[in-house]
């Protein structure tokens, strides 16, 4: 593993870092990893027992009640709940600390500063979760889950996440990466010893576990679309013409006065952007100026802005208004989005305003826009919500492939490791179909199981764990 060396000087050091996030809270955690904690921990903790006991005394995994003091000096610092873990049933494998002090920047940072001095090192981020994965307690794609559970929005995305975190995808790529392990000890070990009368494996046999490995992992990337909504969230674009009451759906969505609402055309001049949740979906809601031809340099770089987005977009929620004859603000922005028709990105039509007399000619709409599927709906009167809501949700799952149950592929790096053992597979098998030379077929199988092992991190290099564990919070 090229991993070794860097295992190797981690273990040796004891990290301290704040576990909670930043600011005044009910509680704020120190942690301490490493062969110094519980030595830190008894300069510094006075146990306010009946019997008064030292922190190597402790029960493992027992909460004890405290009081930090400043070695040397005695001076109170804080009255806390310290727990002593010790190893190997910790989150690191190591010895670990955890003191439960007053929440508030002041307290925390005091004890951090102590903890430090008395010998533990600053802990960078990511770099608790990086122990336990040196340590083998998790493999690669587990320690991703961590951040993912962490940043999960959703109830969908967590679920999947949870799924990896329990060893889901650990267990499904060891699974591949044995199988073709096996192959490529079938057919190297007649080459390696001829005189042991091994028989040659049939290219036959070869091609069907090779088929076998190909549908399961094109199973595995079908899911990445919809892996991708879990995690990221769906960019939901808000357009329509000005006064239209794009920032008043925009607001009613929210279910919060986000966005200025006036009567005056051109209220809303920035994108603004806000998540929420329909049926465990985020869609990330942008609200947006209205389209218009620009009349001066604010206008115009509205204007652009809304061109930018567009292009990240995965659904516009396209506003008329029911109460007002078809304009040329409205021709404008049939114009803007006719170019994203082929473009695979969901159009749902809104026509707002229900409650007053009608006005347009839905007739001609439909003909401008190629389409019918209209959503009637009233912010003021808050009617058409729902259908709305609903047909967004129809119109972002249609065409992709929804796992059931199970696995789901969400991140980038699991799947470029997939992708490049989809390409390679197809061509071996293709190959074979062609009668290729067998020797050749082992020297592409290790480079599939090179890159099943990428995605588990057993052979991967330190840059790819710098930045996997880069992406986490201090303290964890
Ligand atoms: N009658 C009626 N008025 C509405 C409805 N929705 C919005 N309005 C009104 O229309 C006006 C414009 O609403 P906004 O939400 O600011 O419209 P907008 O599209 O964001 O406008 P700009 O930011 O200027 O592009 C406000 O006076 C709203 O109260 C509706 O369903 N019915
Ligand atoms: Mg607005």
């Amino acid at each position: 593993m090229k991993n070794n060396k860097m295992s190797k000087k981690d273990k040796e050091d004891t990290i301290v870092a704040i576990s909670t996030p930043p600011g005044i809270g009910g509680i704020g955690i120190v942690r301490m990893s490493g062969p110094l904690s519980i030595e830190i921990a008894s300069k510094i903790f006075l146990h306010q027992g009946k019997i008064k006991k030292k922190p190597h005394q402790f029960r493992s995994h027992q909460i004890y009640y405290g009081t930090i003091i400043k070695p040397g000096e005695g001076t109170l610092l804080d009255e806390v709940l310290l727990t002593v873990m010790r190893k190997p049933k910790t989150y690191t494998r190591e010895d670990i600390v955890e003191i439960n002090c007053h929440g508030g920047y002041l307290v925390v940072n005091k004890v951090l500063e102590i903890v430090n001095k008395l010998g533990a090192r600053i802990a960078e981020a990511g770099e608790f979760t990086k122990l336990a994965f040196l340590s083998g307690r998790i493999d690669l794609s587990q320690a991703e889950a961590i951040i993912d559970v962490i940043k999960s929005s959703n109830e969908k995305s967590l679920k999947s996440s949870l799924y990896h975190l329990m060893g889901g995808l650990r267990e499904r790529i060891s699974d591949l990466k044995d199988r073709i392990t096996d192959l490529t000890i079938k057919i190297e070990a007649p080459l390696d010893f001829p005189d042991q009368g091994i028989i040659e494996i049939e290219n036959k046999e070869i091609k069907k576990i090779l088929k076998k490995c190909l549908f399961e992992v094109n199973e595995l990337l079908a899911t990445v679309e919809y892996g991708q909504i879990l995690k990221e969230g769906i960019n939901t674009l808000i357009l329509g013409k000005t006064n239209v009451g794009k920032s008043s759906l925009f607001n009613l969505l929210l279910k919060k006065e986000r966005s200025i609402v006036t009567p005056m055309a051109g209220t809303t001049r920035d994108l603004i952007e806000e998540s929420m949740n329909i049926k465990g979906l985020t869609f990330n809601l942008i609200d947006t100026a209205g389209i218009k031809i620009p009349e001066n340099i604010i206008e115009k770089i509205s204007l652009k802005r809304v061109n930018q987005y567009m292009e990240f977009a995965q659904i516009f929620l396209v506003m008329f208004d029911m109460s007002l004859p078809l304009d040329s603000q409205d021709a404008t922005l049939i114009k803007e989005i006719e170019s994203f028709h082929n473009r695979n990105i969901n159009t749902v039509i809104v026509l707002n305003k229900n409650d007053l007399p009608t006005k347009i000619d839905e007739a001609e709409l439909q003909k401008k826009l190629g389409q019918s599927d209209f959503i009637r709906i009233s912010v003021k009167k808050r009617a058409g919500i729902d259908k709305l809501m609903e047909k967004m949700v129809d119109k972002v799952l249609s065409g992709i492939n929804i796992p059931e149950e199970g696995l789901i592929i969400s991140n980038k790096r699991h799947m470029e490791c997939l992708l490049k053992v989809q390409n390679r597979l197809s061509n071996l098998i293709s190959n074979l179909e062609e009668g290729i030379q067998t020797d050749f077929v082992a020297m592409d199988l290790k480079y599939i199981v090179g890159q099943l092992s990428n995605i588990i991190g057993e052979s991967v290099d330190n840059e790819i764990l710098n930045r996997v564990f880069s992406q986490f919070c201090i303290g964890k």
